[in-house]
């Protein structure tokens, strides 16, 4: 399988984040993306190639341009207000209540209030090399695509930043552009034709169905923690299935705490069945590998086992399949976890021969 990777991630490297009450030091570490490129690098069945550049246009066919500007230029903003910390953190947040009969008013001077606009939570910092990072992460996702379009049957685009918490005109959740939204808005532009989006990530991917939601030629399903206990805690209720044009493709399934691979295969099948329903040839997933028994922020239980299955049933759809990086936060077993999805899609065989045990 090709793999498309850049080293550019490497300069997003946060540190801490607010979670439960606490800081505390962020999971979205460059490390994760470099234990799952060590892992591909070691099996001959994985080839790498590096990413092109795209521009800006796909970013804006789905993101407002204003978010795009204000990502470009925050940091040299933070610097030239004088602000010294290594990260930019919101220390408000420009809810739409806070105006309430006011009208919009207009986007804030400062840093600090921009960034209030345009955050919405206390995981994602900005640091000096974030924007290259995430430009970086989404010319990785649509060189992915360019290989599928080029008659691939599957390729996995090594994001990081991931994306699936970005919305239109709002980023967070570690997350700055929508790599998968994005790739698959120029996939329906390409091919004309409608386009399937697999969420299986632990959180619930609010960015992707918002961007989507009263569309009828993108469906998005979603497997993932309860939004009554679980990040993003405001979306992926079951009762929301989409507006308009878009009502009928939206699939949110919920799923309890300590979910076993059996219940998660039985949530996975309502949701293929949904995909095989809908038309196009094209299939992106977005694949969190937070749904691990040790992940440490996350409260389902699968296995590795579980990773090769739900690969395999994803293949056995016989759709174009490009798969795209997003969560994952036990670092010593995401390489191996990542790669066993990769070989069930592949049609290759379960491997837990490199699983380290820690
Ligand atoms: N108490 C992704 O997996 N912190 N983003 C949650 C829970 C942020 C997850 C706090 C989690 C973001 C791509
Ligand atoms: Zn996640």
């Amino acid at each position: 399988m090709r793999v498309v990777y850049s080293p550019q991630h490497t300069s997003h490297d946060p540190e801490h984040e607010v979670s439960d009450g606490r800081p505390i030091m962020n999971y979205e570490v460059p490390e994760r993306a470099e234990a799952i490129r060590i892992s591909l690098g070691a099996d001959d069945g994985f080839t790498f190639d590096e990413p092109t550049e795209h521009g800006a246009e796909p970013i804006t066919a789905v993101h407002d341009p204003s978010m795009l500007a204000y990502l470009e230029g925050s940091w040299a903003d933070w610097l030239a207000w004088g602000q010294t910390a290594r990260e930019m953190f919101p220390d408000t947040f420009s809810l739409p209540a806070l105006r309430e009969g006011m009208g919009p008013g207009r986007e804030p001077r400062t840093p600090l209030g921009r960034i209030g606009r345009w955050c919405f939570d206390m995981a994602t910092p900005m640091v000096e090399g974030t924007y290259p990072a995430a430009r970086g992460a989404v010319d990785v996702a649509l060189t992915a695509m360019d290989l599928a379009l080029g008659g691939e049957r599957a390729v996995y685009g090594l994001c990081r930043p991931p994306g699936h918490h970005a919305a239109r005109a709002v980023f967070g959740g570690y997350c700055f552009f929508n790599n998968a939204a994005i790739v698959t808005e120029e996939l329906a532009r390409r091919t004309g034709e409608p386009v399937a989006i697999l969420d299986v990530d632990y959180h619930h991917g609010n960015g992707t169905q918002q961007i989507f939601y009263g569309r009828g030629d993108v469906l998005y399903v979603s497997l993932h923690g309860d939004p009554d206990r679980a990040y993003p805690y405001f979306a992926g209720f079951a009762e929301e299935t989409g507006a308009g044009a878009g009502e009928h493709a939206n699939l949110n399934l919920p799923l309890p705490e300590a979910c076993s691979n059996e219940e998660y295969l039985a949530n996975l099948d309502r949701g293929l069945e949904a995909i095989a329903a809908f038309g196009g040839s094209t299939l992106v997933v977005s694949l969190g590998i937070d749904t691990y028994g040790r992940d440490p922020i996350c409260d389902l239980a699968l296995t590795t086992e579980a990773y090769h299955e739900v690969g395999r049933r994803a293949a056995a759809l016989g759709r174009t399949t490009i798969v795209l990086q997003e969560g994952g936060y036990f670092v010593p077993h995401l390489g191996e976890n990542v790669r066993n999805w990769l070989l069930g899609i592949e049609g290759r065989e379960l491997d837990l021969s490199a699983l380290p045990e820690v």
